[in-house]
């Protein structure tokens, strides 16, 4: 009997993680943020495609997932988690082998975190001057002036460094790559990031820094370039 119970014990456990569920789209740059990220710490995320955000995310069930109405939402097991910055720190935190993606470490961790809140106001300035070519609104020069001053700090920034936040690659080279490939898609405004050789030379080093990133970022324009072409047929039948 003892030896029965013992070798009952010796069986590999099976755990059944629950899977982590990602509302997603494509085209999205934040949902694009978590996906390379979530890639990159090998975190496999269940996808639930959303295409019509208002109608999708506005449901009673859904509202309570993110109130915000926005995607990217994560859950994990019951936590219901918004916002792409928090979702990816989230992520490495919990599952990542290790800390270099957002370190634990306060002195580094904060740099990384400065970055982020950075690249969310830069982001906002982005998404003004992309709006025009969904909505065939007019360009705001002031807005395109913001965007052109967000580049101007951000190549500051990464002046004789090879990443935006410490000796190596983190969440917050990523979330920045992702905001400033949004703007390839805006032909109207005429910004080109890779004009300052800074930004340029690091755009190629973060994307380069691993197969799943450049397969991400190429998942990411083609569905942007998708999207557009939907648009602009949304448009010409109206
Ligand atoms: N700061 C948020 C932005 C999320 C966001 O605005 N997502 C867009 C899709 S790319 C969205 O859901 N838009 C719908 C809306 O705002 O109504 C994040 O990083 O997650």
């Amino acid at each position: 009997m003892l030896l029965q119970s013992e070798h009952v014990k010796e069986q590999p456990q099976k755990t059944t993680m629950t899977p982590l569920i990602l509302y997603n789209h494509d085209a999205s740059p934040p949902c694009c943020l978590v996906r390379i990220v979530a890639d990159e710490i090998g975190v496999d995320l269940e996808k639930v495609l959303v295409v019509d955000i208002e109608k999708e995310m506005g449901t009673p069930e859904r509202l309570q997932i993110n109130p915000q109405r926005t995607i990217p939402a994560l859950v994990d097991n019951g936590l219901n988690i918004a916002e792409s910055r928090a979702i990816v720190t989230y992520l490495v935190s919990k599952y990542a082998k290790d800390d270099s993606l957002y370190p634990k470490d306060l002195e580094k961790r904060v740099l990384v975190d400065q970055r982020l809140y950075f690249d969310q106001d830069f982001y906002n300035a982005i998404m003004k001057v992309i709006g025009p070519t969904f909505s065939g609104k007019p360009l705001s020069q002031s807005d395109v002036d913001k965007v052109n001053n967000g580049l101007e700090i951000l190549n500051r920034m990464l002046e004789g460094k090879q990443w935006l936040a410490g000796d190596n690659i983190t969440v917050a080279d990523y979330a920045t790559v992702v905001s400033l490939a949004s703007l390839e898609f805006n032909t109207k405004c005429g910004i080109n990031p890779t004009k300052h050789a800074n930004i340029a030379q690091w755009i190629s080093r973060v994307e380069g820094s691993s197969a799943k990133v450049k397969e991400n970022m190429k998942v990411f324009r083609e569905a942007i370039k998708m999207y557009i072409e939907y648009l602009k047929n949304q448009m010409s039948q109206k």
